[in-house]
Protein backbone atom coordinates (compact mmCIF):
# COMPACT_ATOMS: atom_id res chain seq x y z
CA UNK A 1 0.00 0.00 0.00
CA UNK A 2 1.44 3.52 -0.71
CA UNK A 3 1.37 5.99 2.32
CA UNK A 4 -0.07 9.44 2.02
CA UNK A 5 -1.02 10.76 5.22
CA UNK A 6 1.58 8.24 7.03
CA UNK A 7 5.34 7.63 7.08
CA UNK A 8 6.66 4.11 8.08
CA UNK A 9 9.66 2.69 7.93
CA UNK A 10 11.48 -0.25 9.51
CA UNK A 11 14.83 0.85 10.70
CA UNK A 12 17.35 -0.93 13.31
CA UNK A 13 18.15 -3.93 10.70
CA UNK A 14 13.99 -4.70 11.58
CA UNK A 15 13.96 -3.87 15.25
CA UNK A 16 12.49 -0.32 15.45
CA UNK A 17 9.24 0.38 13.25
CA UNK A 18 8.00 3.75 13.18
CA UNK A 19 5.14 5.68 12.17
CA UNK A 20 4.59 9.44 11.72
CA UNK A 21 1.10 10.81 11.52
CA UNK A 22 1.57 13.14 8.30
CA UNK A 23 -0.56 15.44 8.00
CA UNK A 24 0.77 18.85 9.47
CA UNK A 25 -1.14 21.15 7.71
CA UNK A 26 -4.16 19.73 8.97
CA UNK A 27 -2.77 18.91 12.67
CA UNK A 28 -2.13 15.38 11.67
CA UNK A 29 -6.37 15.00 11.90
CA UNK A 30 -7.35 11.84 11.02
CA UNK A 31 -9.20 10.86 7.84
CA UNK A 32 -10.61 7.28 6.48
CA UNK A 33 -7.24 6.71 4.22
CA UNK A 34 -5.33 7.50 7.18
CA UNK A 35 -6.94 5.06 9.13
CA UNK A 36 -6.77 2.35 6.99
CA UNK A 37 -2.96 3.70 6.34
CA UNK A 38 -2.45 3.19 10.13
CA UNK A 39 -4.10 -0.49 9.99
CA UNK A 40 -1.80 -1.91 6.78
CA UNK A 41 1.43 -0.38 8.68
CA UNK A 42 0.39 -2.08 11.59
CA UNK A 43 0.10 -5.41 10.18
CA UNK A 44 3.46 -4.53 8.96
CA UNK A 45 5.27 -4.19 11.93
CA UNK A 46 3.81 -7.68 12.49
CA UNK A 47 4.51 -9.33 9.58
CA UNK A 48 8.26 -7.92 9.97
CA UNK A 49 8.27 -9.16 13.38
CA UNK A 50 9.33 -5.27 14.76
CA UNK A 51 10.42 -5.65 18.58
CA UNK A 52 9.25 -2.09 19.03
CA UNK A 53 6.77 0.73 17.41
CA UNK A 54 7.70 4.41 18.40
CA UNK A 55 4.40 6.42 17.01
CA UNK A 56 4.96 10.31 16.54
CA UNK A 57 3.24 13.21 14.20
CA UNK A 58 4.82 15.87 12.39
CA UNK A 59 4.78 19.43 12.52
CA UNK A 60 3.80 21.19 15.28
CA UNK A 61 0.71 18.69 16.47
CA UNK A 62 0.35 14.91 17.58
CA UNK A 63 -3.18 14.84 15.88
CA UNK A 64 -6.23 16.70 16.50
CA UNK A 65 -8.22 13.75 16.20
CA UNK A 66 -11.06 13.29 13.38
CA UNK A 67 -10.66 15.60 10.40
CA UNK A 68 -13.90 17.78 10.66
CA UNK A 69 -13.44 19.72 7.64
CA UNK A 70 -13.97 15.97 5.53
CA UNK A 71 -15.42 13.44 8.16
CA UNK A 72 -18.10 12.38 5.88
CA UNK A 73 -19.07 13.62 2.37
CA UNK A 74 -22.72 13.55 3.52
CA UNK A 75 -22.27 16.45 6.39
CA UNK A 76 -23.07 19.35 5.27
CA UNK A 77 -23.44 21.84 8.02
CA UNK A 78 -25.34 24.41 6.32
CA UNK A 79 -27.90 21.45 5.54
CA UNK A 80 -30.25 20.87 9.04
CA UNK A 81 -31.25 18.10 7.51
CA UNK A 82 -27.75 16.32 6.39
CA UNK A 83 -27.41 13.72 9.08
CA UNK A 84 -24.76 11.43 9.61
CA UNK A 85 -24.42 7.62 11.05
CA UNK A 86 -21.20 8.68 13.16
CA UNK A 87 -21.66 4.74 14.38
CA UNK A 88 -21.27 3.66 11.25
CA UNK A 89 -18.08 5.78 10.58
CA UNK A 90 -16.60 4.75 13.86
CA UNK A 91 -17.39 1.00 12.67
CA UNK A 92 -15.76 1.67 9.81
CA UNK A 93 -12.41 3.54 10.57
CA UNK A 94 -11.64 4.19 14.30
CA UNK A 95 -13.05 1.30 16.46
CA UNK A 96 -10.76 -1.08 13.85
CA UNK A 97 -7.93 1.25 14.22
CA UNK A 98 -8.56 1.59 17.90
CA UNK A 99 -8.96 -2.22 18.62
CA UNK A 100 -5.47 -2.87 16.13
CA UNK A 101 -3.37 0.07 18.48
CA UNK A 102 -4.95 -1.96 21.75
CA UNK A 103 -4.01 -5.58 19.89
CA UNK A 104 -0.09 -4.33 19.15
CA UNK A 105 1.63 -6.86 21.15
CA UNK A 106 5.49 -4.82 21.17
CA UNK A 107 5.87 -1.84 22.84
CA UNK A 108 4.26 1.08 21.44
CA UNK A 109 6.40 4.21 22.52
CA UNK A 110 4.52 7.38 21.62
CA UNK A 111 6.17 10.80 21.21
CA UNK A 112 3.59 12.95 21.48
CA UNK A 113 4.96 16.19 19.92
CA UNK A 114 1.90 18.73 20.27
CA UNK A 115 -1.21 18.72 20.80
CA UNK A 116 -3.21 15.18 21.02
CA UNK A 117 -7.40 16.00 20.89
CA UNK A 118 -10.05 13.79 20.47
CA UNK A 119 -9.31 10.51 18.81
CA UNK A 120 -5.51 11.64 18.50
CA UNK A 121 -5.48 11.77 22.77
CA UNK A 122 -7.03 8.06 22.86
CA UNK A 123 -4.11 7.21 19.77
CA UNK A 124 -1.45 8.73 22.54
CA UNK A 125 -3.38 6.76 25.14
CA UNK A 126 -2.74 3.39 23.47
CA UNK A 127 1.21 3.99 23.98
CA UNK A 128 2.80 1.90 26.34
CA UNK A 129 5.83 4.08 26.88
CA UNK A 130 4.17 7.77 26.39
CA UNK A 131 6.55 10.89 26.04
CA UNK A 132 5.19 14.18 25.36
CA UNK A 133 7.09 17.28 25.09
CA UNK A 134 6.40 20.51 27.63
CA UNK A 135 4.01 22.56 24.77
CA UNK A 136 1.91 19.12 23.92
CA UNK A 137 -1.43 18.85 25.50
CA UNK A 138 -4.33 16.30 25.45
CA UNK A 139 -7.94 17.18 24.84
CA UNK A 140 -11.18 15.69 25.38
CA UNK A 141 -12.32 17.90 22.62
CA UNK A 142 -15.57 16.24 21.97
CA UNK A 143 -17.71 18.01 24.17
CA UNK A 144 -17.04 21.23 22.20
CA UNK A 145 -18.76 19.52 19.05
CA UNK A 146 -21.71 18.05 20.30
CA UNK A 147 -19.91 14.85 20.97
CA UNK A 148 -19.00 12.40 23.89
CA UNK A 149 -15.44 10.87 24.31
CA UNK A 150 -14.94 7.86 22.07
CA UNK A 151 -12.36 5.79 20.39
CA UNK A 152 -11.88 4.03 24.20
CA UNK A 153 -10.84 7.65 25.94
CA UNK A 154 -13.59 6.46 28.01
CA UNK A 155 -12.49 3.10 28.69
CA UNK A 156 -8.78 4.45 29.12
CA UNK A 157 -8.78 7.40 30.98
CA UNK A 158 -10.47 6.38 34.07
CA UNK A 159 -7.68 3.09 34.11
CA UNK A 160 -4.98 5.81 33.72
CA UNK A 161 -5.66 8.75 35.75
CA UNK A 162 -9.44 7.25 37.99
CA UNK A 163 -12.83 8.48 37.65
CA UNK A 164 -12.77 12.19 39.14
CA UNK A 165 -10.06 13.19 36.69
CA UNK A 166 -11.87 10.83 33.64
CA UNK A 167 -15.11 12.89 33.98
CA UNK A 168 -13.33 16.67 34.94
CA UNK A 169 -10.94 15.77 31.35
CA UNK A 170 -14.34 14.58 29.67
CA UNK A 171 -16.91 17.07 30.75
CA UNK A 172 -14.67 20.26 30.48
CA UNK A 173 -12.98 19.05 27.77
CA UNK A 174 -9.90 21.52 28.78
CA UNK A 175 -6.50 21.26 27.91
CA UNK A 176 -4.31 19.42 30.39
CA UNK A 177 -0.82 20.14 29.79
CA UNK A 178 1.88 17.73 29.02
CA UNK A 179 3.26 18.10 32.78
CA UNK A 180 0.13 17.72 34.47
CA UNK A 181 -0.57 14.65 32.70
CA UNK A 182 2.53 13.40 33.92
CA UNK A 183 1.92 13.90 37.44
CA UNK A 184 -1.32 12.34 37.20
CA UNK A 185 0.24 8.96 35.50
CA UNK A 186 -1.48 9.50 31.93
CA UNK A 187 1.85 9.60 30.35
CA UNK A 188 5.09 8.46 31.42
CA UNK A 189 7.44 11.95 31.17
CA UNK A 190 6.69 14.92 29.87
CA UNK A 191 10.45 16.71 28.67
CA UNK A 192 11.48 19.41 27.08
CA UNK A 193 10.48 20.07 23.52
CA UNK A 194 14.18 19.86 21.97
CA UNK A 195 14.52 16.42 23.88
CA UNK A 196 11.72 14.71 22.90
CA UNK A 197 12.31 12.56 19.81
CA UNK A 198 16.02 12.18 21.36
CA UNK A 199 14.16 10.42 24.58
CA UNK A 200 11.71 8.60 22.88
CA UNK A 201 14.15 7.39 20.14
CA UNK A 202 16.67 6.14 23.32
CA UNK A 203 13.54 4.25 24.80
CA UNK A 204 12.92 2.86 21.70
CA UNK A 205 16.31 1.81 20.60
CA UNK A 206 16.27 0.44 24.47
CA UNK A 207 13.03 -1.78 24.00
CA UNK A 208 14.16 -3.07 20.62
CA UNK A 209 16.73 -4.96 22.11
CA UNK A 210 15.21 -6.15 25.07
CA UNK A 211 13.91 -9.71 25.71
CA UNK A 212 10.85 -9.10 23.38
CA UNK A 213 9.07 -11.96 24.29
CA UNK A 214 8.64 -11.18 27.89
CA UNK A 215 7.85 -7.84 26.94
CA UNK A 216 4.74 -8.65 25.32
CA UNK A 217 3.72 -11.24 27.90
CA UNK A 218 4.34 -8.73 30.45
CA UNK A 219 1.90 -6.17 28.66
CA UNK A 220 -0.50 -8.54 28.23
CA UNK A 221 -0.84 -9.58 31.67
CA UNK A 222 -1.03 -5.97 32.84
CA UNK A 223 -3.65 -5.61 30.14
CA UNK A 224 -5.55 -9.00 31.78
CA UNK A 225 -5.08 -7.28 34.77
CA UNK A 226 -8.02 -5.02 34.09
CA UNK A 227 -10.39 -7.89 34.42
CA UNK A 228 -8.94 -10.60 36.08
CA UNK A 229 -9.30 -11.34 39.95
CA UNK A 230 -5.69 -11.40 41.94
CA UNK A 231 -5.81 -15.45 41.61
CA UNK A 232 -6.86 -15.40 38.05
CA UNK A 233 -3.29 -13.35 37.67
CA UNK A 234 -1.09 -15.04 39.41
CA UNK A 235 -2.43 -17.99 37.48
CA UNK A 236 -1.85 -16.38 34.65
CA UNK A 237 1.47 -15.20 35.76
CA UNK A 238 2.81 -18.40 36.73
CA UNK A 239 1.34 -19.77 32.67
CA UNK A 240 3.24 -17.01 31.19
CA UNK A 241 6.62 -17.47 33.13
CA UNK A 242 6.37 -21.07 32.32
CA UNK A 243 6.61 -20.34 28.92
CA UNK A 244 9.51 -17.71 28.78
CA UNK A 245 11.29 -19.88 31.38
CA UNK A 246 12.12 -22.41 28.33
CA UNK A 247 13.03 -19.79 25.98
CA UNK A 248 16.39 -18.19 24.49
CA UNK A 249 16.52 -15.14 25.89
CA UNK A 250 15.72 -16.15 29.75
CA UNK A 251 18.97 -18.45 29.35
CA UNK A 252 20.44 -15.91 28.13
CA UNK A 253 19.83 -13.04 30.73
CA UNK A 254 21.15 -15.83 33.52
CA UNK A 255 23.78 -16.50 31.73
CA UNK A 256 24.96 -12.98 30.77
CA UNK A 257 24.30 -12.17 34.98
CA UNK A 258 26.76 -15.13 35.88
CA UNK A 259 29.66 -14.28 33.75
CA UNK A 260 28.87 -10.41 34.23
CA UNK A 261 28.52 -9.13 30.66
CA UNK A 262 25.83 -7.59 28.88
CA UNK A 263 22.72 -9.76 27.48
CA UNK A 264 22.40 -10.12 23.97
CA UNK A 265 18.62 -11.00 23.37
CA UNK A 266 17.19 -12.06 20.19
CA UNK A 267 13.83 -11.26 21.77
CA UNK A 268 12.67 -15.08 21.18
O1 LIG B 1 -16.44 9.82 12.94
C1 LIG B 1 -16.34 10.84 13.60
O2 LIG B 1 -16.04 11.94 13.12
C2 LIG B 1 -16.50 10.74 15.07
C3 LIG B 1 -15.17 10.56 15.67
C4 LIG B 1 -14.74 11.47 16.50
C5 LIG B 1 -13.37 11.36 17.04
C6 LIG B 1 -12.83 12.73 17.31
O3 LIG B 1 -11.64 12.85 17.32
S1 LIG B 1 -13.89 14.04 17.60
C7 LIG B 1 -12.80 15.37 18.02
C8 LIG B 1 -12.31 16.05 16.79
N1 LIG B 1 -11.26 17.02 17.11
C9 LIG B 1 -11.56 18.22 17.59
O4 LIG B 1 -12.66 18.59 17.89
C10 LIG B 1 -10.37 19.17 17.72
C11 LIG B 1 -10.54 20.35 16.80
N2 LIG B 1 -9.36 21.20 16.83
C12 LIG B 1 -9.13 22.04 17.82
O5 LIG B 1 -9.85 22.14 18.79
C13 LIG B 1 -7.90 22.88 17.68
O6 LIG B 1 -7.54 22.96 16.34
C14 LIG B 1 -6.71 22.34 18.51
C15 LIG B 1 -6.98 22.56 20.00
C16 LIG B 1 -6.45 20.87 18.23
C17 LIG B 1 -5.43 23.14 18.14
O7 LIG B 1 -5.70 24.53 18.24
P1 LIG B 1 -4.68 25.57 17.58
O8 LIG B 1 -5.15 26.94 17.96
O9 LIG B 1 -3.30 25.19 17.97
O10 LIG B 1 -4.78 25.36 15.99
P2 LIG B 1 -5.97 25.80 15.03
O11 LIG B 1 -5.69 27.14 14.50
O12 LIG B 1 -7.27 25.57 15.66
O13 LIG B 1 -5.81 24.73 13.83
C18 LIG B 1 -4.80 24.85 12.85
C19 LIG B 1 -5.34 24.32 11.55
O14 LIG B 1 -5.66 22.94 11.69
C20 LIG B 1 -6.65 25.01 11.16
O15 LIG B 1 -6.70 25.01 9.74
P3 LIG B 1 -6.47 26.37 8.92
O16 LIG B 1 -7.48 27.36 9.43
O17 LIG B 1 -5.06 26.79 9.25
O18 LIG B 1 -6.67 25.98 7.49
C21 LIG B 1 -7.70 24.08 11.69
O19 LIG B 1 -8.92 24.18 11.04
C22 LIG B 1 -7.04 22.73 11.39
N3 LIG B 1 -7.58 21.69 12.27
C23 LIG B 1 -7.38 21.55 13.59
N4 LIG B 1 -8.04 20.51 14.05
C24 LIG B 1 -8.68 19.99 13.01
C25 LIG B 1 -8.38 20.73 11.86
N5 LIG B 1 -8.88 20.45 10.66
C26 LIG B 1 -9.71 19.39 10.59
N6 LIG B 1 -10.04 18.63 11.64
C27 LIG B 1 -9.55 18.87 12.85
N7 LIG B 1 -9.86 18.08 13.89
Amino acid sequence: MNYENIQFSIEDEGRLARIVLNRPEKLNSLVSAMASELMDALEQVRRQEARVLLLTGAGRAFCAGADLANFDENFRAEEASAVVDIGALMDRDYNPLMSALHAVEIPVVCAVNGVAAGAGASIAMLGDIVVAARSASFIQAFGKIGLMSDCGATYMLPRLVGTARALGMALLGEPLSAEQAAQWGLIWKCVDDAELMPAAEKLAKQLSVAPTKALMQTKQAIHAAAHNSFAQQLQLERDRQRELGFEHDFLEGVTAFRNKRKPSFNGK
